[in-house]
């Protein structure tokens, strides 16, 4: 018998970022911020952020930190969610349940809304997503459906006074149909994490040069 059918549904399944490996994140996110805070380029586009007023934004306070850092692979809603019983009791999400797996950070980006971390899936990860996680954002996101499995694998490093962390995805699902459609973005700076690049509307993409490697355990989260 699965492990899920006997216990109530989780708020939500995922792979979570080992505590020691948390700290490490939010530094390197927190310093990314003072660094795109410091650049001219940002304050350019600073009304994005002050919802149009010229005034000053302090990145490092506009976000707030969200709970225990974490990628989300399925959202069960303690099951009222569409899908949810149906993925908790899928035989590889009751095998890798507990298992130890190592997530690839590849990029940070920054939103109005949003800061997160893009994950990279491999094969091996892939198996725990579900096959309509991007065409479930096809809505607020359109062009999302047609998006490689797996885009929308991210880790809310922050959200901004009233944001709910489910946006974090669909800003990162926003900036990858831009990049589909072909939009590089404006080539804004070569930091020392990686390239920055500018796609509007107050959108930010650090593409890193080396992909942050951190072990997470694939569990589940009750609130
Ligand atoms: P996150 O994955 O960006 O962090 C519990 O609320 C977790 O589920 C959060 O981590 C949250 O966002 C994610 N979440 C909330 N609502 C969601 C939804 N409708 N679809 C996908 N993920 C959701």
């Amino acid at each position: 018998k699965g492990l899920h059918e006997e216990m109530s549904i989780p708020l939500y399944f995922g792979w979570f970022l080992l505590p020691t490996i948390q700290e490490k994140v939010r530094c390197t996110s927190m310093d990314f911020l003072k660094t795109l805070d410091t650049l001219e380029a940002f304050k350019k586009h600073m009304t994005d952020f002050a919802g149009g007023a010229e005034k000053e934004v302090d990145l490092e306070q506009y976000f707030k930190a969200k709970g225990n850092l974490h990628c989300t692979t399925k959202f069960c809603d303690y099951g009222r969610a569409q899908g949810a019983k149906e993925y908790a009791e899928k035989p590889v999400v009751n095998e890798l349940y507990g298992s130890a797996f190592e997530l690839s950070l590849t990029a940070l980006f920054v939103t109005p809304r949003t800061v997160g971390a893009r994950v990279s899936l491999s094969e091996e990860q892939l198996v725990l997503w579900p096959a309509d996680a991007e065409k479930e954002a096809e809505a607020a996101v359109p062009g999302a459906a047609s998006l490689a499995l797996g885009s929308r694998a991210h880790v809310t490093l922050g959200c901004a006074e009233g944001v709910q962390p489910v946006q974090t995805g669909l800003d990162l699902l926003e900036i990858l149909v831009l990049q589909q459609e072909g939009q590089q973005g404006e080539l804004v700076e070569e930091m020392e994490l990686g390239t920055l690049a500018y796609y509007g509307k107050g959108r930010w993409l650090l593409s890193l040069r080396e992909p942050i490697c951190v072990p997470a355990c694939f569990s589940s989260g009750y609130r």
